[in-house]
């Protein structure tokens, strides 16, 4: 995978929506200048850059974050896609084999944009590329070195809370059950725009507010588990028929956002974060409880992290990285 970082600071560059977006949200974009490429990758067409937004005469303008990605065919347009709306241009040709470039009608050539605004230094630094390395977290660790760390720098859950209240996304929630204690929502990931069913991602955010994470789990937690693995695939199976045995239903720890949440994704869909020092099955973990209900309080768990995170630094002044 060819992924990189690039400074564009010498060429800033203005991004061009198709056309000017409707509305507060597509005319921020439309102000987007870029600095810097995060990361990008080749094989995923995907980059993500550090902008600037909101910039005009008399405002310097606030970080963004700006995730371009280029969507996946759908078998639907494919036709339309190489026929006479579609500009042909040969590049080589080679006995049986030759290669073009297609220019599509716009309505075929989409890209989805992502953005974060306004970004906090946290947001941009999660989506520079750095090396990675794997910490070794024993219960104790979590207590004393992961939580205090937790609790003094996580990025906001407002956006969570705006789902469970119903102020943002309502109209996209595929399931919900109201239980306080046993409730959760199922909505589509803002990483999946449900065009297509091969990349489909949801996700699964419990009612109750007092579960960071997976360590927080113990046996009494059976019953909301249980919901989300079962109302979860009923609800996907209804809306997009995709039957169970073909979901990839998991928590990824550490996650970013420490409110309980469970990832849905399709099984031939190489999710990010999907590899197995990030993901761990919801139907491991229900069974792992029903064995031991401490299990997630006790047992050390092996998660990575990137190279500036204060969180290594933490672990390597604790001498446990
Ligand atoms: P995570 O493991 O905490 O973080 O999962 P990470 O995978 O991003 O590192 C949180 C999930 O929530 C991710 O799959 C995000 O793509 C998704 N997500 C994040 N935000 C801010 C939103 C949002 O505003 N709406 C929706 N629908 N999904 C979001």
């Amino acid at each position: 995978m060819a992924e990189k970082q690039t400074d564009l600071s010498p060429v800033k560059k203005r991004l061009r929506p198709e056309k000017d977006g409707e509305g507060k949200a597509g005319s921020l974009l439309a102000t987007a200048q870029l600095n810097k490429v995060l990361r990008e990758s080749a094989r995923e067409k995907i980059v993500f850059v550090h902008g600037k937004m909101g910039k005009d005469a008399d405002n310097e303008g606030k970080d963004a974050v700006i995730i371009l990605e280029k969507t996946p065919f759908k078998e639907s347009t494919l036709s339309e896609l190489l026929n006479n709306h579609t500009e042909l241009r040969l590049q080589m040709q080679n006995d049986i084999y030759s290669t073009y470039h297609l220019y599509p009608p716009p309505h075929l050539s989409e890209i989805k944009a992502t953005v974060v605004y306004p970004a906090t230094e946290k947001h941009i630094r999660k989506y520079l590329w750095q090396e990675l390395y794997l910490i070794h977290e024993s219960g104790d660790d979590y207590r004393n070195i992961t939580l205090p760390y937790i609790e003094s720098q996580s990025f906001s859950i407002q956006w969570v809370y705006n789902i469970l209240e119903k102020k943002a996304e309502a109209d996209r929630i595929i399931h919900e059950n109201p239980d306080p204690e046993n409730g959760f929502v199922l909505i589509p990931d803002f990483k999946w725009d449900q065009k297509q069913m091969d990349d489909l991602y949801l996700i699964a955010i419990c009612h109750r507010r007092d579960l960071k994470s997976l360590r927080d789990l113990t046996s009494d937690h059976i019953p909301l588990l249980k919901n989300i693995l079962q109302e979860g695939r009923e609800a996907i199976q209804r809306k997009y028929n995709m039957r169970e045995n073909q979901l990839r239903i998991y928590f990824h720890y550490q996650p970013s956002y420490y409110h309980l949440h469970v990832h849905f994704t399709a099984l031939s869909y190489d999710a990010p974060g999907c590899s197995v020092e990030r993901a761990h099955l919801l139907c491991d973990v229900i069974q792992n409880l029903e064995l031991d209900p401490n299990y997630f309080k006790n047992r050390t768990l092996t998660f990575v992290v990137k190279a500036d995170d204060l969180l290594l630094q933490t672990f390597k002044d604790a001498r446990k990285a």
